[in-house]
């Protein structure tokens, strides 16, 4: 049947029926769904883990904070490198690997989506990625919007300058301690005469009070250097650095008990570089460096620091141009799991910290 063969009534009440049907449309459009429901996550069976829009570990993407506890944010900026690039293309690339990530952490039993609200929040927009200063200032105003909003961030580099753009709006009322994994210390100085680089983040954090150099251990250290004297100021600042001989030596489980100890029960943030892996795991990033961690001794290290009060986490210098396969993705979307559970098991412990009448 064609509208030709429609009776003047007809048309009119098939009209009116489709402008009913329409409106309902647009009213169930203009409902943002409710997170509580997880649509995204549901049952891999129903909806496979491999359809719709990439968002990280397939969550709801939203602008609203007060829906959130812990929001992700893709960092797409590498204006920072020094070497080789590529970062810029990490929040994507991780975006897509990570909807291989199930639920349930098999290993510590923590369910972060159960304990929390977690929504993607898109990408810290860049008006101009290629104004090194301004760029990490526009970095810093979008955590500082959810910093107020009482949002814990778990950022996707991007490289490791964006560390510094993120501690600048979350540890501004105290400085904060650190984990860090690593291959490179990043406290290094002026670098062709730019103060901010990838290889100097936390030398910055320290000057601007950001973390308490005393209560930051760097952990998986390692590499050929300029100068021998290449990483001094964490020594001279009191950090614990953990070099991958040492680490190797005396293992993961050494690792997280030395850091519990060096950061304590005060807030800290957890910044993770993909380098502080052994290339065969993670090729994909600007500065790789052969004789790190394995996956699964980062994997079990981050677990045991579920003790811990962080406020903020990021996973930095994924560079998928420089991949082969995509494993750098994938691995860095298995250790982003792995921060996304540390901190829900953190918020929670505020939570209840906060909700318990006798303190
Ligand atoms: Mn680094």
């Amino acid at each position: 049947m064609t509208w030709r063969d429609l009776s003047f009534i007809d048309a009119i009440e098939l009209l009116s029926k489709h402008e009913a049907y329409s409106q309902s449309a647009r009213k169930e459009a203009g409902m943002i769904k409710k997170i509580e429901s997880y649509p995204e996550l549901a049952d891999p069976q129903l909806q496979p883990r491999y359809t719709g829009i990439p968002t990280f570990f397939r969550l709801p993407h939203t602008m609203r904070l007060d829906e959130v506890d812990i929001g992700l944010v893709g960092v797409p900026f590498d204006g920072g490198v020094t070497n080789r690039p590529g970062a810029r293309h990490g929040p994507r690339d991780i975006r897509n690997q990570s909807s291989l990530i199930r639920k349930v952490n098999q290993a510590t039993g923590v369910a972060p989506f159960d304990l929390v609200r977690v929504a993607d929040l898109g990408d810290a927009w860049i008006e101009r990625p290629f104004e090194l200063q301004g760029a990490l200032a526009e970095i810093t105003a979008f955590f500082a919007t959810i910093h107020a909003a009482g949002v814990t961030p778990l950022s996707v580099g991007g490289d490791h300058s964006i560390s510094l753009a993120v501690l600048r709006a979350i540890g501004k009322n105290g400085p904060l301690g650190l984990v860090q994994l690593d291959a490179h210390c990043d406290t290094g100085d002026d670098y062709l005469g730019s103060r901010f680089h990838h290889g100097a983040p936390f030398r910055r954090a320290v000057e601007e009070g950001l973390i308490d150099p005393k209560r930051t251990i760097q952990i998986g250290i390692r590499g050929s250097l300029n100068v021998a004297e290449m990483w001094q100021f964490s020594y001279g600042s009191g950090m614990r650095v953990v070099s991958i001989e040492e680490f190797y030596d005396k293992g993961w489980r050494w690792a997280a008990e030395e850091a519990r100890k060096v950061v304590g029960g005060g807030s800290a943030y957890l910044s993770f570089d993909i380098d502080s892996l052994d290339p065969v795991y993670a090729p994909g990033t600007g500065t790789p460096e052969p004789g790190g961690l394995t996956t699964l001794e980062a994997q079990r290290l981050i677990r045991d620091l579920g003790s811990l009060d962080f406020v903020g986490a990021d996973l930095v210098e994924v560079s998928p141009p420089f991949d082969t396969s995509g494993v750098t993705s994938i691995t860095a979307a298995a250790i982003l799991f792995e921060l996304l559970c540390v901190l829900a098991q953190a918020r929670v412990r505020r939570r209840s910290n906060v909700t318990r009448p006798d303190v």
